[in-house]
């Protein structure tokens, strides 16, 4: 446990005599982000910003603007008919007041949350109905909502329109008049088209675009699109973050103003060690943020919540960490990905390394895989201890470290060191995967020795296969009997330009 909290707090309080310590980072991510030109919001919910002083400190402190998560949904504000329920969107109004902070609303048109009193059979009904509760919302936000997610995710995955109950009871036009009844009742507001699936190229990104040019030929005064962004890292998965840039550009050409409207990033399923599946979605999570920042069009990034303790992924999908900070409100590798976007430094997942390889602390968790390891003083590639094997009886003895809590499917590594074997010795650093695929070995590197100090590095892009039963690094090759000799280990998440 102990092991696993150094690692993961390594990247915000330093952890170890060598590792690249970093002094406590506690920015406010809306300062950060006021330098860099964007708009950082959250999705907020009423229940723990009433509850939770800690949930709310972190709400108030770190963003622009809040989406209130449900607040001003239909359903949730006039469960019965005439009787509207303003009291949790008016709490959270006064907490954004209070806080110098606006509103994003979310949402007017959605085929979810229609209470159920309203008659969807009836077409009229249903339209009537809609037309007052837009009214009402508008004329009630009227000065505290600055964007509205005016019509929520009225596209299928095929980019044709979904047969929402409300398409199918208003048809084709009901988009359009959303956008001008909100603009006539709220002529301040900027008006947004928002939905999933559409960050990435595809069939959906292509029907949203047909969908903006359609509003756009008819005048619709549609300002901007919403673009939800919740991510999902399966296996086999990696954004395609050019993708990505090439749709935001695209879109950003018409004219609108884009927000990822909805960004989390879930990761339970990734095969790996849990240290290894936070920093794949903080890489994911650094090149969302890097990609607005780089397109103009790009005005804000909006978390759907902020702790991962009250997350819709647990309630609706199974238990996962999809946001920047934990259960516990600790900051995770993900909050400091954003802090490195907005600073406009390169993601430290790509310096900071995951082990402490230098043996200026003892062995730290480097053991062999056969013979004698022991940290021995001086002779050293760099500092004043190496890691040196002795008594090996077998070709692939040699030094070795754990890597399983810090490995996950979907990232590449690149793992460093120095090693000393004797003249003309084939030396090898190897990964040992045991998992679902079964028991393999990866090459990392290969060298032969030069007798002296040398270094032994490569790239790994890891192929792993849930459940994932250990990984290990460990140095090989020379003839037993030889010595091996290890110092200034250094691994980390290998990024494409580095
Ligand atoms: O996070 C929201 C969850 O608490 C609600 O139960 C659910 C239904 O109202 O909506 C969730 O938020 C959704 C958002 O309104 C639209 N995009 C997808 C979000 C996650 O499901």
């Amino acid at each position: 446990m102990r092991r696993l909290w150094c690692v993961w707090t390594l990247w915000a309080t330093g952890c170890g005599q060598a590792l690249g310590k970093r002094a406590p980072d506690d920015v406010p991510l809306r300062a950060l982000a006021d330098k860099a030109g964007l708009v950082v919001g959250a999705a907020v919910s009423w229940e723990p910003l009433q509850q939770d002083p800690g949930y709310a400190a972190l709400a108030a402190r770190h963003f622009h603007v809040l989406t209130p998560e449900n607040a001003l949904k239909w359903a949730p504000i006039e469960h019965t008919e005439g009787a509207r329920d303003t009291r949790r969107i008016d709490d959270i109004a006064r907490f954004a007041a209070r806080n110098g902070q606006s509103l994003r609303g979310h949402t007017l048109v959605w085929d979810l949350e229609i209470p159920s009193w309203v008659d969807t059979a009836d077409a009229h009904a249903l339209d009537a109905a809609l037309v007052s509760h837009m009214r009402a919302t508008l004329s009630e936000n009227r000065g505290r909502v600055g964007v509205w997610d005016v019509v929520n995710e009225a596209l299928a995955d095929d980019g044709q329109r979904a047969p929402t109950v409300l398409h199918n009871a208003l048809g084709e036009p009901h988009i359009a008049q959303a956008f001008r009844l909100a603009r006539a009742e709220d002529p301040d507001a900027k008006l947004f088209y928002n939905d999933y699936g559409v960050l990435w190229p595809g069939p959906k990104a292509d029907g949203l675009l047909r969908l903006v040019d359609s509003l756009q030929a008819q005048d619709v005064p549609i300002d901007g699109v919403g673009l939800q962004s919740h991510v999902h890292l399966v296996p086999e998965g990696r954004l395609d973050h050019a993708g990505i840039r090439a749709n935001l550009k695209r879109l950003g050409e018409r004219g609108l103003e884009l927000h990822l409207s909805e960004v989390d990033v879930r990761v339970a399923d990734l095969a790996g060690g849990h240290t290894g599946r936070l920093l794949a979605q903080a890489q994911a999570v650094y090149g969302l943020v890097d990609a607005c920042l780089d397109e103009p069009a790009c005005t804000t990034v909006t978390f759907w919540g902020i702790s991962d303790r009250y997350s819709w992924v647990d309630r609706t999908i199974g238990p996962d960490d999809p946001l920047l900070w934990d259960d516990d409100l600790v900051p995770k590798p993900a909050l400091f990905a954003v802090q490195d976007a907005l600073r406009g430094k390169p993601w430290r997942g790509c310096s900071d390394s995951l082990l402490d390889g230098s043996f200026e602390a003892g062995a730290a968790g480097f053991s062999s895989t056969g013979g004698r390891a022991s940290v021995e003083r001086g002779g050293t590639s760099e500092g004043r201890h190496r890691l040196v094997v002795t008594d090996r009886t077998e070709a692939w003895h040699g030094p070795q470290v754990d890597a399983s809590e810090w490995l996950a499917e979907g990232l590449d590594y690149r793992i460093s060191a120095k090693v000393k074997v004797p003249k003309g010795a084939p030396v090898n650093a190897t990964l040992r995967i045991e998992d679902a695929a079964g028991t393999r070995y990866v090459s990392v590197a290969a060298a032969q020795g030069t007798g002296a100090w040398q270094a032994l590095s490569g790239v790994v892009a890891l192929d792993l296969h849930a459940p994932v039963g250990s990984v290990h690094w460990y140095v090989e090759g020379p003839p037993p009997g030889q010595d091996i000799e290890l110092d200034g280990v250094v691994a980390t998440v290998a990024c494409p330009s580095g």
